[in-house]
Parts: C-alpha cells; sequence; structure tokens
C-alpha cells in the first residue's frame, strides 16, 4: 500500500454509516417546497368528498333528506348509511376488534361523526352542499365522563351491542363496558400493600389530547375499471395494513389495489388507524368512476381522528421506611370513546401499560384496565406514545414523588434506591416483560450532575424561605423522570394488528456500477428514515449511504411490512436491513473469493471491501464485487446481488433516560417558564446523532405542550371545546424551550446492530419531567396532586388553593 490510499478509517469516514450525524436528504425537497404531499396529488376528472358531521354528541337520526344538496350544480353524489350498507360497508371493523360506524347509522355517538359523504366537483361546492343536506336530530342524553358511563342507569350508547356480555377482549360487566383487561397478581399485591409499613396512593389524570400533526389526514382513492387495479394515495402509517384491510372490506384481490403513502407530514400515531374518510373515498371512486380526493380540515383532525391518552389511573404503591418499594397497584379507567378503535397489538387492549413499574425493581404488582365507551371521538393510543407507555411512564413517574412526599424523602434518591440494577439484566419485571438492556444508575448519576442537582435543591430551599420572607413571587420546581421505554413491537409471538405479525423488511438490490436501492416495509413522516437507513445498509455493506436509495410506503414494490409507529422502525426494520446487508455481504464474499483465487475462509471484511487475511493489498472492494455480480460468470453463483429479510425481533427493546426540568412559577399570574431542560437519552447504539437529537426537540416539545397546555376538552354535553388552534395550544418557536441533550449507550443485545427506538422517548419522558416540575415547585406548600394540563389558570389555581395569594 502506497501512502496515497486511504485507512480503514478514512473509509469509514466516507461511508457515512452508523454513527455519523450525516445531513438529512429529504430535507433538499422539503425545504424548497418540493415535497409530494397527498393534497399535491391532482388527477384528471378528479372529484373532492367531504363529510357533512354531527353538531351533536349523542342524537337519533330521524332523517335525512339530500334532495336540496344533489339539485346543486357539481354535486355528483352524497353517500349515507342507506348506500353503504348493501355493501356491508356502512359499519367497518376497527384495528381494537370492535366496529365503528363509517357514516351514521340510526344514531350519533360523539360530536363531529360522520353522517353523510358529499360528493362535487371541488370543495367550495362541497361546502355549500354540505350547508344543504337536512339531517334531524333527536337529542339524546350525553355521557362525556367515563364513570358516569358506567353507573347503572347511564344511557345506553351502543345500541347494536345490546345484551352481548362479551367483547373482543372478554366480558363486558356493563352496557357501556368495553373490557376489563388484568395484568399481575393482584391478590399478592394486597397481601403486600397490608402489611406495608408505608403506601401512598393517588388518582393520575392523563388527559385527552390529540396528535394534531400538521398535515390533516386524507387520500385520493382511484378505480381503474378497465384494469381492475385501484390506487390509493394517503396519509398511512401501515401503507401494506390499509391494503389488506381495503382487500378484505372490497372483495379486490390485494395484487389489484397499490396502496402509497406519500410524504407524511407529520405522522405521531394520528395515521395509524382506518378513517369512514378512506372508506367514503374508495366506495364513491368506485360508484363514479372517477378519482376522489378527501382531506380533512384542522377542525376535523381534532375533533374526528384518533385522540390520545384520556386515561385515569388509581395507584397505591407501597415500601418499607427508608423507600425500598415492594409494591405496585393500578386501577385504569380508560374513556375509549365512542367506538374502541384504539391502534394497539391484538392482545394488548390498553397496549403496553403493564410497562407501569417504568425503571424500579418492584417485586410484586397488578395493574387492571377498564375501557368504556363515552361520547366521544374514537381512536386512542396515539402521539408518541408506544402504546400508552406514555400514561405508564407518567403514572409510575407521579406515584414515586407522591411516595417520596409520603416518606418525606428526596425523589431523586428514592428513584436510584430503586432503580433495577445493571447487573440485573436481561430484568423480568412483576407484569411480564423482560427488559433487555439498561444501566439506569449510570445515566441519572451523570444527569444529576449535569444540572448539579444539590446546588438547585438549595436554591430551591433559599426561594421558599425568600418566599415566606415575602421577597419573591417566584417558586422553582425541579422535575424529575426517569423512564423506561419498550418499543420494537414486536415478536410475531405475541403481537399482531388484525391478525397480521409485526414483523418488518428490508430488501436491497446492488447496481453492477456499486450503488444500491433499498425498499422498507415502515414509512417515514418525517422521521428521516431515508437518511439513516442507508447508514445502517452503508456499515453493513461498504456502500457510501450517498449511494444508496431508500424507498418506502409503496406496496407495489416495497416488502410487505406493519408500518410506522411504536418506534418500531429501528428496532424491526432497522434489524431487517441490517440481516439483509449482511445477506448481501456473505454472496458478496463467496464472489470476492473467486475473483481472488482464495478459499472464502480466508477473507476478512474491511470497511468496504473483502481483504486477503495476513495479505491487505489483495483485496475486491464491493464496487467490483458488485460489477462482477452481473459481468461475470461465477460458478455456483446465481448472477445479480440481492436480498431480503423478513425480521421477526426475538424481543422488544427497552430504550431508557433521564430528564430534569428547573421551571420558574409565578405564584400570580400562573404563567412559567422553563429554565433549563436537560434530556438524557439512552437508544443503544446511536444511527445518527444529529436526528436523534432532533427526535428528542420534537418529541420534549410535543411533551411540553401536553403537560403545559394542550387538551382536547368536552364540555358536558359533548361539544369540543377546543376544536381550532385557537384554543388547541401548539406550541411555536416563542413558546419552546430549549434542550440540552445528552446520551449514554447501552446496546440492545438481541439487535443485530444493538439498536433501540428513539422517536417515542422524548414524550415519555417529557411530560413527567415537566409536571413534576410544576409539582415539586408546590411541594414545600403542600402540593400532592394537580391534574394536567398545567396552563397558566390551573396553575394559579393551585397557588390559590394553597392559601398562596392571601
Ligand atoms: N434513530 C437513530 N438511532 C437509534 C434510534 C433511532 O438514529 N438508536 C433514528 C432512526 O433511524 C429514525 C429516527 O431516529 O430516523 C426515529 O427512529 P425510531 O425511534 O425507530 O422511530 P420510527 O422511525 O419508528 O418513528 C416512529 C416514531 C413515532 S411512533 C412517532 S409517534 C413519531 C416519531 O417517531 N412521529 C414523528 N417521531 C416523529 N418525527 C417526525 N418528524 N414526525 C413524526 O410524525
Ligand atoms: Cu403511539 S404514536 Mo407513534 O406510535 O405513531
Amino acid at each position: 500500500m502506497n501512502d496515497q490510499t486511504p485507512t480503514s478509517v478514512e473509509r469509514a469516514t466516507k461511508l457515512k454509516g452508523l454513527g455519523h450525524s450525516r445531513k438529512r436528504v429529504e430535507d433538499v425537497r422539503f425545504t424548497q417546497g418540493k415535497g409530494n404531499y397527498v393534497d399535491d396529488i391532482k388527477m384528471p376528472g378528479m372529484l373532492f368528498g367531504d363529510f357533512v358531521r354531527s353538531p351533536y354528541a349523542h342524537a337519533r337520526i330521524k332523517s335525512i333528506n339530500i334532495d336540496a344538496a344533489m339539485a346543486l350544480p357539481g354535486v355528483v353524489a352524497v353517500l349515507t348509511a342507506k348506500d353503504l350498507e348493501p355493501l356491508g360497508l356502512h359499519w367497518m371493523p376497527t384495528l381494537a376488534g370492535d366496529k365503528q360506524m363509517v357514516l351514521a347509522d340510526g344514531k350519533v355517538l360523539f360530536q363531529g361523526q360522520e353522517v353523510a359523504f358529499v360528493v362535487a366537483d371541488d370543495r367550495y361546492i362541497n361546502a355549500d352542499a354540505i350547508d344543504l343536506v337536512e339531517v334531524e336530530y333527536e337529542e339524546l342524553p350525553v355521557v362525556t365522563d367515563p364513570f358516569k358511563a358506567l353507573e347503572p342507569d347511564a344511557p345506553v350508547l351502543r345500541e347494536d351491542l345490546a345484551g352481548q356480555t362479551s367483547g373482543a377482549h372478554g366480558a363486558r360487566k356493563h352496557h357501556n363496558h368495553i373490557f376489563l383487561w388484568e395484568v399481575g397478581d393482584e391478590a399478592a399485591t394486597d397481601e403486600v400493600m397490608a402489611d406495608a409499613d408505608v403506601v401512598a396512593e393517588e388518582t393520575v389524570y392523563y388527559h385527552r389530547t390529540h396528535p394534531c400533526p400538521l398535515e390533516t389526514c386524507g387520500c385520493v382513492a382511484s378505480m381503474d375499471k378497465v384494469n381492475g387495479k385501484l390506487t390509493l394515495w394517503g396519509t398511512f402509517q401501515a401503507p401494506h395494513v390499509v391494503r389488506t384491510v381495503a382487500s378484505l372490506l372490497s372483495g379486490i384481490e390485494e395484487h389489484n389495489i397499490r396502496v402509497v403513502s406519500p410524504d407524511i407530514g407529520g405522522g405521531f400515531g394520528n395515521k395509524v388507524g382506518v378513517y369512514p374518510g378512506y372508506v367514503c373515498s374508495i366506495v364513491a371512486s368506485i360508484v363514479t368512476g372517477r378519482p376522489v380526493k378527501w382531506i380533512e380540515d384542522r377542525m376535523d383532525n381534532l375533533m374526528a381522528t384518533a385522540f390520545a391518552r384520556d386515561y385515569w389511573m388509581k395507584g397505591k404503591i407501597s415500601a418499607t421506611k427508608d423507600g425500598k418499594i415492594t409494591g405496585l397497584h393500578c386501577q385504569v379507567t380508560a374513556d375509549h370513546g365512542a367506538f374502541d378503535a384504539c391502534a394497539d397489538p391484538t392482545k394488548f387492549p390498553a397496549g403496553f401499560m403493564s410497562i407501569c413499574t417504568g425503571s424500579y425493581d418492584i417485586p410484586v404488582a397488578y395493574l387492571g384496565v377498564d375501557g368504556v365507551y363515552t361520547n366521544k371521538a374514537p381512536g386512542g393510543v396515539s402521539y408518541r406514545c408506544s402504546f400508552r407507555v406514555t400514561e405508564a411512564a407518567y403514572f409510575i413517574e407521579r406515584m414515586i414523588e407522591v411516595l417520596a412526599i409520603k416518606l418525606g424523602m428526596d425523589a431523586a434518591e428514592l428513584r436510584a434506591k430503586n432503580f433495577i440494577k445493571k447487573d440485573q439484566f436481561p430484568y423480568q419485571s412483576a407484569l411480564g416483560w423482560e427488559y433487555d438492556s439498561g444501566d439506569y444508575h449510570t445515566a441519572w448519576e451523570k444527569a444529576l450532575k449535569a444540572v448539579d442537582y444539590d446546588a438547585l435543591r438549595v436554591e430551591q430551599a433559599e426561594r421558599v424561605e425568600a418566599f415566606k420572607r415575602g421577597e419573591t413571587r417566584k417558586l422553582l420546581g425541579i422535575g424529575l423522570s426517569h423512564f423506561t421505554e419498550i418499543v420494537g413491537a414486536g415478536p410475531v409471538k405475541n403481537c399482531d394488528i388484525l391478525g397480521m405479525g409485526m414483523f418488518d423488511s428490508c430488501e436491497i438490490r446492488i447496481h453492477p456500477t456499486g450503488s444500491a436501492i433499498a425498499r422498507l416495509g415502515t414509512i417515514s413522516q418525517g422521521q428521516g428514515h431515508a437518511t439513516t437507513f442507508a447508514q445502517i445498509l452503508a456499515s453493513e455493506i461498504g456502500i457510501s449511504a450517498d449511494s444508496i436509495t431508500i424507498e418506502e410506503g409503496d406496496t407495489d414494490t416495497a416488502p410487505y411490512g406493519l408500518g410506522t409507529y411504536g418506534s418500531r422502525s429501528t428496532p424491526v426494520a432497522g434489524a431487517a436491513a441490517a440481516m439483509a446487508g449482511r445477506k448481501i455481504r456473505a454472496k458478496a464474499q463467496m464472489t470476492a473469493a473467486y475473483l481472488l483465487e482464495v478459499h472464502d475462509g480466508d477473507l476478512e471484511w474491511d470497511v468496504d471491501r473483502f481483504i486477503v487475511k495476513g495479505a491487505p493489498e489483495q483485496f475486491k472492494t464491493m464496487t467490483e464485487i458488485a460489477y462482477a455480480s452481473y459481468n461475470q460468470a461465477i460458478p455456483g453463483l446465481e448472477p445479480g446481488l440481492e436480498a431480503v429479510s423478513y425480521y421477526d425481533p426475538p424481543n422488544m427493546t427497552y430504550p431508557f433516560g433521564a430528564y430534569i426540568c428547573v421551571m420558574e412559577i409565578d405564584v400570580d399570574t400562573g404563567t412559567h417558564e422553563v429554565r433549563r431542560f436537560y434530556a438524557l437519552d439512552d437508544c443503544g447504539t446511536r444511527i445518527n446523532p444529529m436526528i436523534i437529537e432532533g427526535q428528542v426537540h420534537g418529541g420534549a416539545t410535543e411533551a411540553y405542550a401536553i403537560a403545559m397546555g394542550q387538551e382536547l376538552a368536552y364540555d358536558e354535553i359533548g361539544n369540543v371545546k377546543t376544536g381550532t388552534l385557537m384554543d388547541f395550544f401548539l406550541p411555536t418557536s416563542w413558546e419552546t424551550p430549549t434542550y440540552e441533550t445528552d446520551f449514554t449507550e447501552t446496546p440492545s443485545p438481541h439487535h443485530p446492530i444493538g439498536a433501540k427506538g428513539v422517536g417515542e422517548s422524548p414524550n415519555v419522558g417529557g411530560v413527567p419531567a415537566f409536571s413534576n416540575a410544576v409539582h415539586d415547585a408546590f411541594r414545600p406548600f403542600g402540593l400532592k396532586q394537580s391534574h394536567m394540563p398545567h396552563d397558566q389558570w390551573r396553575i394559579w389555581k393551585i397557588a390559590n388553593d394553597l392559601g398562596l395569594h392571601s
């Protein structure tokens, strides 16, 4: 080798593989306005569909008169449940094993429910026609409180289920009850609680909110009757699942359905579910023979598509006098709205809520979740949540604080005392999970040191004294959070959606000149997959990430996969990418051996080439091997260089993190200021540190929104009080705090490259950090629990209730 030959390190740098803060390749088109979103799709003869929606939360429909609407020039069709009924499409199955009205059948069950679908030449005609559809309603009593919904004389919401004593998840104990899901050992937990030195009890409410992606949900359906082919472009987080569902519902064979997710302007879980708009657009396109577009407006999106949270969590936590936790009991009343349309793996009707023992070594625990129908929109689970992990983390991180108060102990110390220790991994939790890896003490100590925790506590104590002396009206809160996530659904043995196992896939094709295209079963909604999946492959196959195109979201070309949500892309499809890459390398090794005239066992991999062991000057680069794969007859090997991997992960991955929020609170105005927000994430092997940082900034900002003001609020008669961005708090750069990010790196032992997910972590860990900061500020004055969101009024109210205004 001469001095000009690049070293392994130099060659590795050029690949822009794992660990490289590679710039996002997709941003070239996004920052230049050249993205291709669903609403950018325009087809000749395209019609527009839009809904007549119910103004009432609960009402019987006495009649629907479409005559005036149909008479309006430009209106092509008005669909009602009666039109869909002969097709068996007036109701559709939900992802949770329930069914949901596509168009109101006999009655409406939430405000904004889809009543009729107007199809017209343009959106303006649509809007006029919607006003002309006459619907006669008879109001019925409304239930928006899940506890009231379970009272004996509560109105029957789901008349279609009358007399059914069991549903998709077992027995129903009341006409508005959906299921009771139980995990753990209640008798043993009760026993521990009865004998415990200390038991802290609290009801923790995680309010209803909404992911509110900048791009609302929508689709374009186009039925080509000549070729019998249906194409559906849409905002889908799981395109293959949509294709399978569309095939089952319509009877059109799957190879004749093409589902495409083009660029998606944020998903956050909102685009996992199947919505009436998709079904109606398909039907309208089949009926009219023309393409039909449906795009929600902001109010439609907030009122009618997948909400998040709405969990009432009644908790008990027991401990010894010196703070060793002995047991945890959690009883949840879960408000699922009018239809159970939560997106969870089938066997987990309350998602992964059973991760609620958090980061702590808790010997015995019980979780019971009652799902309840109310007159609110269906959906659920969504919003950077990993299937209810947000609720679980908020619950345990509040319970720890409540226990610390009861014990008179420092909350940071209480956490450290109870963390699962490094040598306990793989750790079997009391509620049935096997945590793959973790090092919580190291992360926690790093976090406490970074913010100088002890000094903050001193400052806080001084502040309280100064407040009492009347020298300041501001309090200081220190919000702690140590979360454990569970992402990467999931092992096919226990995770499926509608019967489809939750594996994922990657197919890679190397071109003769040494560039490549890889297709995956996932779909980016802003996470940067085109950038990061190429990095995984670059490190595996020695081709620069810049020479690897990543394609997702077109079911005609992508291998079958279950899509992107629950931070599953890295743990599942990322693993599939690594495995497909290894298949490529295995074949490449045989090719290289032939070319170098050695036994393949005499070769070793070196960044982007195979070298002869002990003779590194003899090598074949991947580019040379790729060329040979297509241009040379190699005995015993087929031409070409392609591989596909369908990856079924052996376990979930368990990312974790330590977040600390320092907050100033003005007691008189209820305003707050985030002075500092420190976020340490451990997502195992880091693929792209810059993208991880971006994910943390975004997720933490959504956490900030949720904790400090964002809410889907309803009044007693079921009106959505926060249906526009005037009332629904979406932070802008003005409100958004500054974040300090940090990391530790504890690889997953079972993932091919040791990576865990990260997209949902900052929301999971962020909400308790912000909320605990508010609580912590008032702890010296006796506050134990106060419900989110901590908006200005609610903070003022806490201060007022504690007598701090007198
Ligand atoms: N990553 C990494 N190293 C790791 C883990 C992840 O570099 N060890 C990178 C990944 O390569 C990917 C990103 O971080 O580019 C997120 O990866 P992952 O945690 O696997 O999550 P998914 O790609 O499956 O994305 C889903 C997750 C979810 S469920 C929600 S909700 C959410 C989130 O991502 N929605 C988002 N982040 C979002 N970010 C944007 N911009 N838009 C959304 O809609
Ligand atoms: Cu739960 S929101 Mo993400 O899983 O799409």
